[in-house]
C-alpha cells in the first residue's frame, strides 16, 4: 500500500508544483512576454540574499582619513599623521547601532583615498603609518570585536577606486593588490557577512584606466566568504540609482540588470539601455527585450548628515526625525533594503546628534508599528489576477497605513493592486498602485474603517500575499534643517557672464564661503571648480585653485565650503567641470554666498 500511494502523492503535490529558478532564469528567444513574465516571477533569492532582505535596515560607517580633513574623497595624497581619533570606542558605535534598530554595520575599511583602517602588508598608508595607537590600533578588528561582542553582523566597504596606489589603472598590478586586500579583510576578521563595492571609479596616475578583475574577485569571496553577499559591483545586492533615500514606487527585486562587472553583462545592459537608474527594470516592456532575469534586489543607502564622512560643520544638518521616517517608508516601504549611514566623529565616536536621532528613529518605529488592526493578515493568500480578499479590521479601527509583503522565496509577483476600505458602509478606494516585493508601505489619509478589500489587479503568475496589515502611525510636524545659514541675500545679484559663472554683488561685501546647491545629481554638475573674487571684476584673487565637489553626480546635497577667512569682494567667479571633464555649467540660484 504504502509503496503505491507514495508516488502518487509527490504527484499530486508535484501538480501545483512550480519550477522555480535560484537568482537567475534565461528568458528564451521565441518566449511570449507572458511567458517571460512567468519565468521572471519564479527567480527566488538565495538564502543569504533572503535573509539579507530580512534585516530591512543596515547600519553604515564612512570613516577614515576625510574625517579628518573635512574632505568626502581624499585625493590619497594625505598624509597618515593625521589619522588619530584619540576616543575610538567601536563599543560605543555598536550599541548605539543595536539601540537604532540595526543588526548588520559596514565599515569603510577603504575608502577612494587608499587609507586602510586595518594594518595591511599591501601598503604603508593605513593605520599602521598613524599616530592612533602607537600605530600598532587595527579599526577593522575593534569593530569586529564590538559586533561579536553584541551580535551585530559585520560587512566590509572595500573601494576599488584607489587615489592612493602608485600601481592603480596598471591593471594586473592593482588587481594583484585588491584581491590581496580582499584576502586580508576576508581571512584575518571571521564572518563577513556583506561585502559592498563602490561604483564610483576614476582613473589612475597620467589617465590610465584600471579594469578590475571581477571574477577573480567574486571568486575570492565565495572561496573564502560563501555566505557573504556582494553588493552594488556585486552580484547579490543592487545600488538603487540615488544618494537621496529614495525607491521607485514600482520595484522589481527580479530585474533585468546584469548585476556586476562582468564584459558580456555589461554589454547586454548597453544593449538594453539600462543601467541602476533606469526607471524600468523589470516591468513587461523590459522583459519582452531581455534575455536574462536576475535576482537582483535594491539597496537604498542615504546618509543620515548631508555627507558621507563626518564633517562639525554639519552637526546641525542631521536629518531630522520626519526626513529618516520618510526615507523608511520610500525605501523599506518600497521593496528595498535602507542603508543608512552614521559616519564617527574625528574622536571615534558617534557624535550625540546622530545618535539621539537613531534613538527617536528606532522609538517611533516601535510605535508605528506595534499595533497591527487587520485580523488574522498573515493567513498566506494566493489570488489570480482580478481576485479579492477581504480583511477585517479590529473594531473602532482608524488607519493610516497599509503594509503589503509577498512571500519572496517564491518569487516577485504582484503587478498591480488595489486596496479599499469600508467605511460608514460604502467602499472607497485608498490605494491603488504597482508592485509589493517583500514590503510595501503605503500611506493613505487618515480614515476610520471596518474592512479592506485587496483586490490583485494584474500579477506576472498566482501571487503569494504573505500579510496584509493596517496601522495609524503618528503623524510628524514638518521639520528644515538649517542649510542656509548665514548666506547673503541675492537681490541685486547680476550674472555678469554664464560661463564661467561671474557674478555682480551688487556692492562690496565680506564674504567667509560658499554653498554649491544643484539642486539634482546628474553627471553634468560641477565637479571639479576654482573659485575666485574680486572688488572690480577685473583684478581676481584666487580663493579655492583647486577645489572638488566630491561625489556631487549621485548626491545633490548642498555642500558648503568655508574659507577660514573674510575675504572682501563685490564679485565672485566659478569656474568649473564636469566629472567627465568637460565645462559645467552651474546657474546663479545654485551658488549661495556665506557673509
Ligand atoms: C559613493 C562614494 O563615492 C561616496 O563617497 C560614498 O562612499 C557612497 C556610499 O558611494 O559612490
Amino acid at each position: 500500500m504504502k509503496r503505491i500511494l507514495l508516488p502518487l502523492l509527490v504527484a499530486a503535490a508535484c501538480a501545483g508544483c512550480e519550477r522555480l529558478y535560484v537568482k537567475q532564469a534565461e528568458l528564451p528567444a521565441g518566449a511570449s512576454v507572458e511567458e517571460r513574465a512567468s519565468i521572471a516571477g519564479r527567480v527566488v533569492p538565495t538564502p543569504q540574499q533572503l535573509a539579507w532582505q530580512q534585516l530591512e535596515l543596515t547600519a553604515f560607517l564612512h570613516f577614515g582619513i576625510n574625517t579628518f580633513t573635512g574632505r568626502e574623497w581624499g585625493d590619497g595624497g594625505e598624509d597618515p599623521a593625521l589619522f588619530d581619533p584619540a576616543e575610538l570606542d567601536a563599543d560605543q558605535w555598536v550599541r548605539t547601532l543595536r539601540d537604532g534598530g540595526f543588526r548588520l554595520v559596514i565599515l569603510t575599511a577603504k575608502h577612494h583615498d587608499g587609507f586602510c583602517l586595518w594594518p595591511t602588508a599591501t601598503t604603508a598608508h593605513s593605520v599602521a603609518s598613524s599616530p592612533w595607537r602607537g600605530g600598532r590600533g587595527d579599526v577593522v578588528r575593534e569593530l569586529r570585536d564590538a559586533c561579536l561582542k553584541h551580535g551585530m553582523r559585520f560587512g566590509v566597504y572595500l573601494s576599488p577606486w584607489d587615489r592612493n596606489a602608485p600601481c592603480y589603472g596598471d591593471s594586473p598590478r592593482y588587481n594583484d593588490l585588491f584581491i590581496a586586500q580582499l584576502t586580508e579583510l576576508l581571512t584575518d576578521y571571521g564572518r563577513i557577512d556583506e561585502v559592498w563595492f563602490d561604483g564610483a571609479c576614476g582613473e589612475g596616475p597620467d589617465g590610465r584606466k584600471q579594469e578590475y578583475d571581477w571574477e577573480r574577485i567574486y571568486a575570492t569571496i565565495r572561496r573564502l566568504q560563501p555566505e557573504a553577499v556582494t553588493a552594488i559591483m556585486g552580484d547579490d545586492v543592487r545600488w538603487v540609482g540615488n544618494e537621496g533615500g529614495v525607491g521607485r514606487t514600482t520595484e522589481w527585486s527580479s530585474a533585468v540588470l546584469a548585476p556586476g562587472g562582468s564584459t558580456a553583462g555589461a554589454a547586454e545592459n548597453r544593449r538594453l539601455g539600462i543601467d541602476a537608474m533606469s526607471k524600468d527594470l523589470g516591468g513587461r516592456d523590459i522583459l519582452a527585450r531581455a534575455s536574462t532575469v536576475y535576482w537582483y534586489p535594491s539597496e537604498v543607502d542615504v546618509s543620515i548628515r548631508p555627507g558621507w564622512f563626518y564633517h562639525d560643520s554639519e552637526d546641525a544638518q542631521v536629518k531630522s526625525l520626519k526626513q529618516l521616517v520618510d526615507i523608511y517608508f520610500s525605501s523599506v516601504g518600497r521593496n528595498s533594503q535602507l542603508l543608512l549611514n552614521i559616519p564617527p566623529d574625528r574622536r571615534g565616536r558617534i557624535h550625540a546628534a546622530d545618535s539621539v536621532r537613531l534613538r527617536e528613529l528606532a522609538g517611533y518605529l516601535d510605535r508605528a508599528f506595534a499595533d497591527d488592526r487587520a485580523v488574522a493578515g498573515d493567513a498566506l493568500w494566493r489570488p489570480e489576477a482580478g481576485e479579492s480578499r477581504e480583511y477585517a479590521l479590529a473594531p473602532g479601527s482608524r488607519i493610516n497605513t497599509l503594509l503589503l509583503q509577498e512571500e519572496i522565496d517564491r518569487g516577485q509577483r504582484v503587478e498591480a493592486f488595489t486596496v479599499e476600505a469600508l467605511t460608514g458602509g460604502s467602499w472607497v478606494e485608498v490605494a491603488r498602485e504597482t508592485t509589493i516585493g517583500y514590503k510595501r508601505l503605503i500611506r493613505i489619509p487618515e480614515i476610520e474603517a471596518e474592512r479592506l478589500r485587496v483586490t490583485v489587479d494584474a500579477t506576472r503568475l498566482r501571487a503569494r500575499i504573505a500579510r496584509v496589515a493596517a496601522y495609524l502611525v503618528p503623524s510628524l510636524s514638518e521639520e528644515h534643517p538649517a542649510t542656509d545659514d548665514g548666506l547673503l541675500a541675492r537681490d541685486g545679484w547680476t550674472v555678469c557672464r554664464a560661463e564661467p559663472l561671474t557674478v555682480d554683488m551688487g556692492e562690496p561685501r565680506f564674504v567667509q564661503g560658499l554653498v554649491y546647491a544643484p539642486g539634482e545629481a546628474s553627471p553634468e554638475v560641477a565637479y571639479k571648480y576654482r573659485f575666485e573674487v574680486s572688488a572690480d571684476g577685473e583684478q581676481w584673487t584666487e580663493v579655492i585653485a583647486d577645489g572638488e565637489f566630491s561625489n556631487m553626480m549621485y548626491n545633490a546635497e548642498p555642500r558648503r565650503v568655508e574659507f577660514g577667512r573674510e575675504l572682501p569682494a563685490r564679485y565672485f567667479r566659478l569656474t568649473a567641470s564636469t566629472v567627465a571633464g568637460t565645462p559645467a555649467r552651474v546657474e546663479m540660484e545654485h551658488i549661495g554666498i556665506v557673509g
